[in-house]
């Protein structure tokens, strides 16, 4: 089985002054760039959402960053406007060493659902096609590293050791929201999933 090395959303408006910036989350990319070469592939996704995105509190009549609504596909928290396609807040972290990627896996591109995971969007049913390219590379072991621990990452982890990869996080390597005990929800799911933690 050969080894991916998984960045999850290392993008600007993730990092200290962007619109959804979780604390410390810069302080990372020195230490995945380092790691890179340690893999047989590297996988970067990308938050990537259109401008009025339905996760987008702006887009909801009387609601706040950080309130919860009802989905068609379940409880979604509202975000403040982040990872807007093309927006600076959408690039990757300049100190990112993204020549080193295989593949950009862009997410959350659907206006109606938000995607945590690189898997799945957050219907838990519509697939990235991550899947599939990690199928037929022969990639089944996973290090996931990246922002934010207890939402893209957390979710990533989790689908991903259902679909049956070796799964770890690097939790030196990742950095989080923590909204209301977001976090130590996130790493009991992954634990109970069976993801290493580390
Ligand atoms: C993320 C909230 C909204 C993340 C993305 O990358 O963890 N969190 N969109
Ligand atoms: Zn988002």
């Amino acid at each position: 089985m050969t080894h991916a090395l998984i960045v999850i959303d290392v993008q600007n408006d993730f990092c200290p002054g962007g619109a959804l910036a979780v604390p410390d989350g810069d302080a990372i990319v020195p230490g995945i760039n380092a790691i890179m070469r340690d893999f047989d592939a590297v996988i970067l996704t990308q938050d990537w959402h259109p401008a009025g995105h339905s996760s987008f509190a702006s887009s909801h009549e009387g609601k706040a960053p950080f309130d919860t609504v009802e989905m068609p596909y379940g409880p979604q928290v509202l975000w403040p406007d982040h990872c807007v396609q093309g927006s600076h807040g959408a690039a990757f972290h300049d100190r990112l060493a993204t020549d080193s990627a295989d593949l950009v896996l862009r997410k959350g591109h659907d206006p109606a659902i938000d995607s945590y995971s690189a898997f799945f969007e957050n219907d838990q049913e519509t697939p990235t096609g991550l899947h599939g390219y990690l199928q037929l590379r022969g990639l089944g072991t996973l290090t996931l590293v990246g922002l934010a621990t207890d939402f893209c990452v957390g979710f990533s982890a989790v689908d991903a050791a259902r679909l049956g990869y070796d799964v770890t996080v690097r939790q030196d390597l990742c950095r989080g929201i923590d909204l209301d005990g977001s976090l130590g929800a996130a790493l009991e799911r992954m634990a109970q999933a069976g993801v290493q933690i580390v």
